[in-house]
């Protein structure tokens, strides 16, 4: 664990600044939540809630003209990087005013203006993309790189296996500079890593195409963030691929309709819970000495002005126009040869 001794003003500080991001992505997903349940939100919604250091620990230390992919869980994600609260909720109403025009919805949000390749429902289906994304990332001969987050489940999908195993030939001419990213939060769906996995070591797959890889303890902001500025500057340096498994839960069920989770007791959940990501953090600042009571009572008010702020904003947004719905879609009716 790193010792809060050991940081300096500046990551302290950095730390502050994640800790209200976290708080805002818990508050925004809370009210996506209920704004699913009321019919404003169609299509599915799957939180990150109890995920939040994973992505807050590796987004703090990405450069800002670096790129970043994901799955559906994605919500925190664009938060986290600066997408503006509003735009994120707008496109989880299906809002002309979403981030993508409200055509991708909760599991498709994108952000290239700020590096975020997407938002993907098909599970293990953006590791190709993002791994030809880090190769050409070397190909244009920049030093940016590539981070892509994917689930446990993803792993045993064949998307997984075959550009992975492409990352680890590239790397060997330093063409792939990309950070796997596994957030092992011991489920795909109502299937555990142990039903679905015969090696439960997730790290260790990786060294079937020679990636160096190492686990982590992803309920601890500052071990992941201490891990992520590491291997992302190696990555960088090198050109060489990186995976991480890092250890992780889900509080809630997979998606808005995983409602009762015959899958796991209760038990297991407040006890995951006891480690929620959010308190870990707040308590090590508060420790610390950076953060205080008052703070924290702020830093809240603010996460709940800026949600309401946002859930306003998807309101009263309009619905996409009608003739938007041929523009930006692949081999559209409108453009096709008939
Ligand atoms: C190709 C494909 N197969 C099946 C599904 C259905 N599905 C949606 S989420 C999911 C589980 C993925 O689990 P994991 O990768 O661990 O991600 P997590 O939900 O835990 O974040 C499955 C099987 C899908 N979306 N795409
Ligand atoms: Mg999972």
């Amino acid at each position: 664990m790193q010792r809060i001794e050991d940081l300096t003003r500046e990551e302290l500080a950095a730390a502050v600044e994640s800790y209200a991001k976290m708080v805002l992505a818990r508050r925004f997903e809370e009210a996506a939540e209920r704004a699913f349940r009321h019919g404003k939100i169609g299509g599915y919604l799957h939180v990150y809630s109890g995920q939040e250091a994973v992505a807050a620990g590796f987004l703090s230390v990405l450069r800002r003209d670096d790129i970043f992919f994901t799955a559906y869980r994605d919500h925190a994600h664009a938060l986290l990087r600066g997408t503006p609260p509003g735009a994120v909720m707008a496109e989880l109403y299906g809002k002309a005013t979403g981030v993508a025009k409200g055509k991708g919805g909760s599991m498709h949000l994108f952000d290239a203006s700020r590096g975020f390749y997407g938002g993907y429902g098909i599970v293990g289906g953006h590791i190709p993309l993002a791994t030809g994304a880090a190769y050409t990332l070397r190909y244009l001969d920049t030093d940016r790189i590539c981070l892509c987050f994917l689930g446990d489940g993803a792993m045993n999908s064949g998307s997984f296996h075959e550009p992975v195993n492409m990352a680890g030939l590239w790397g060997q001419d330093a063409m792939c500079p990309i950070v796997y990213i596994v957030e092992n939060n011991q489920y795909a769906m109502g299937t555990s890593v142990s039903r679905s996995s015969a090696a439960t070591n997730l790290a260790s797959r990786f060294a079937a195409y020679a990636i160096e890889h190492e686990r982590a303890d992803g309920m601890d902001y500052f071990t992941v963030r201490r891990v992520a500025s590491r291997v992302i500057s190696q990555v960088r340096e090198t050109g060489r691929p990186y995976a991480l498994e890092v250890l992780t839960y889900r509080f809630a069920g997979h998606g808005a309709a995983d409602l009762f989770q015959p899958y796991r007791n209760k038990e297991e959940v407040t006890q995951a819970r006891t480690r929620d990501p959010i308190t870990v953090l707040e308590d090590r600042l508060r420790a610390a000495g950076v953060l205080t009571d008052a703070d924290v009572e702020r830093i809240h008010s603010d996460a709940e002005q800026t949600v309401e702020g946002a859930v306003r904003f998807a309101d009263e947004s309009p619905e996409p126009a009608a003739d938007e719905l041929f523009k930006d879609v692949h081999g559209a009716w409108g453009t096709w040869p008939r």
